[in-house]
């Protein structure tokens, strides 16, 4: 039997990439509805790594297992980078993934085509319950749109059109997306850090013990 992983994410968009980016590793996957686990953990930094970080550690202590945390992103470059680690909170606490879209289109407003350029970024955070922690990044550039496009996925995707696929990400399947977001670039080499030191020595020590 695998070690379990947490997927430590309240968010289910989230959750249903890594459930297929991570398919294949030798720990089962469990998310935190199926570990009764219910904290939500205050994102009080300002960057994606210590947000990360912060998830990580604190869903690590308290569920003793390995869990992967992911603080993810929308930088726009005429805006300096925002909404950047404020991405969940742009339009307010309880705004919805349209509130966000329709707050952002409206501070592009004047930005004409050819300076709309953007990135998502993504940092994953795997840390052990003793409080080891590695950070895995990805980043993917588009361009955002004037008007939302497309229904799949989540967040800001159907405004982040990507130019090499000539469709926004909400008009890409889920495995279109994972192939060239800043998750899956972010997920792929995660997938390399578990198989290493500590994170493949806790799956050693469980098999050993059930031997
Ligand atoms: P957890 O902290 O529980 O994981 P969250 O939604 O609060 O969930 P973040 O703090 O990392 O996650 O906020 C990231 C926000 O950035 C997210 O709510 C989306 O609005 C946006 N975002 C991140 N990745 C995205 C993606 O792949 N596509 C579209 N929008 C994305």
């Amino acid at each position: 039997m695998n070690q379990r992983l947490l997927l430590a994410t309240n968010n289910k968009g989230k959750a249903r990439e890594y459930e297929t980016l991570l398919t294949g590793i030798p720990f089962q996957l469990v998310t935190m509805a199926e570990e009764g686990i219910t904290t939500k953990v205050e994102e009080s930094a300002e960057t994606f790594e210590e947000n990360a970080r912060l998830k990580a550690t604190t869903l690590a202590a308290e569920s003793g297992l390995i869990s992967l945390a992911d603080d993810s992103g929308l930088e726009v470059d005429a805006l300096g980078g925002e909404p950047g680690a404020k991405s969940h909170r742009y339009a307010g606490e309880d705004a919805s993934d349209s509130d966000r879209i329709t707050f952002l289109l409206s501070r592009m407003k004047d930005i004409p085509e050819g300076k709309r350029t953007a990135s998502f970024r993504c940092v994953i955070a795997l840390a052990t319950p003793a409080g080891h922690v590695e950070f895995c990044h990805g980043e993917c550039r588009g361009i955002i749109t004037f008007e939302p496009r497309g229904e799949q996925n989540f967040g800001y995707d159907p405004v982040f059109y990507v130019p090499s696929l000539g469709r926004t990400m909400a008009e890409l399947s889920l495995e279109e997306k994972n192939s060239i977001s800043h998750r899956g670039d972010a997920a792929r080499k995660a997938i390399e850090v578990l198989k290493r030191p500590p994170f493949s020595n806790l799956q050693k020590q469980r098999n050993d013990r059930e031997r």
